[in-house]
């Protein structure tokens, strides 16, 4: 049996996986869950769910029931989205689901320099993706959406830095974390596509990505998502473009 990833059908924390797994022509299947509108009457109580950021309650009008329903019956050890089910192995947390794909592909870095790059980046991109996850889910997102703008070129200028004139985030061979910086990185660029004009070394990082040739293929396949980026009960990045 192959692999299984199962996710929302988001581009969410599934996207950096699924590009991951098309890069190394690994066998997949994407395992959709959908989150519908309709068939929830008002009132009923609402789903909660576990985000990085804490629990996320979900509006009633919001129907998870196609994730709901089989959550606790898969024999994950701490269930959640996404999980990643490699015949015997059963992997949540989209951080042990990159490493266990990129550790077959010798995909983590060799120098303790690289590891060392690696494991500052992991944890930092998670940082910056729950701070936008939470502007982008948050009731006041109108009202937060300026300072956020304001600050976004200074921790882009970080990523900048960190990069320097290095190929790819942790030397000169790629690794998982630059699927998971691509990812982040992109995400700023859809919400204010100017943000990296002062930065060429990441725009540059940028095309690099998307010029590899499976990435590339991907990209103009019809299984490529590149939005929704959340999911639909967010003030930003939950529709289709
Ligand atoms: N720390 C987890 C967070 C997973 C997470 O936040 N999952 C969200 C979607 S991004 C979810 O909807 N979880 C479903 C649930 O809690 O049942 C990871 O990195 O995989």
């Amino acid at each position: 049996m192959g692999i299984i990833l199962g996710y929302w059908d988001i581009r969410g924390l599934g996207h950096a996986i699924r590009l991951l797994l098309e890069y190394t022509e690994t066998p997949y299947e994407d395992k959709q869950y959908s989150v519908e509108r309709k068939g929830r009457k008002s009132g009923t109580r609402p789903d909660v769910i576990q985000t990085r950021f804490g629990p996320l309650t979900i509006d009633p009008e919001f129907d998870l029931s196609q994730w709901t329903s089989v959550k606790e019956k898969l024999g994950l050890d701490f269930p959640n989205i996404p999980y990643l089910i490699d015949g015997e192995r059963k992997i949540t947390q989209s951080n042990a689901i990159m490493r266990y794909l990129a550790r077959k592909h010798k995909m983590c870095g060799e120098t303790e320099e690289e590891i060392i790059r690696i494991d500052i980046l992991e944890n930092h991109i998670m940082d910056f993706r729950v701070s936008f996850a939470e502007l982008c889910y948050s009731p006041d997102f109108e009202k937060l959406k300026p300072e956020y703008l304001e600050e976004l070129p200074g921790k882009l200028k970080l990523f900048s830095q960190f990069l320097g004139d290095r190929k790819w985030f942790a030397g000169n061979k790629i690794t998982y974390v630059d699927f998971l910086a691509y990812d982040v990185l992109d995400q700023q660029r859809m919400f204010d596509p100017k943000c990296f004009n002062q930065y060429k070394n990441l725009q540059d990082f940028f095309d690099r990505f998307e010029a590899l040739e499976k990435i590339s293929t991907y990209m103009k396949s019809s299984r490529f998502m590149k939005s929704p980026i959340l999911l639909k009960n967010a003030k930003w990045g939950n529709e289709k473009e």
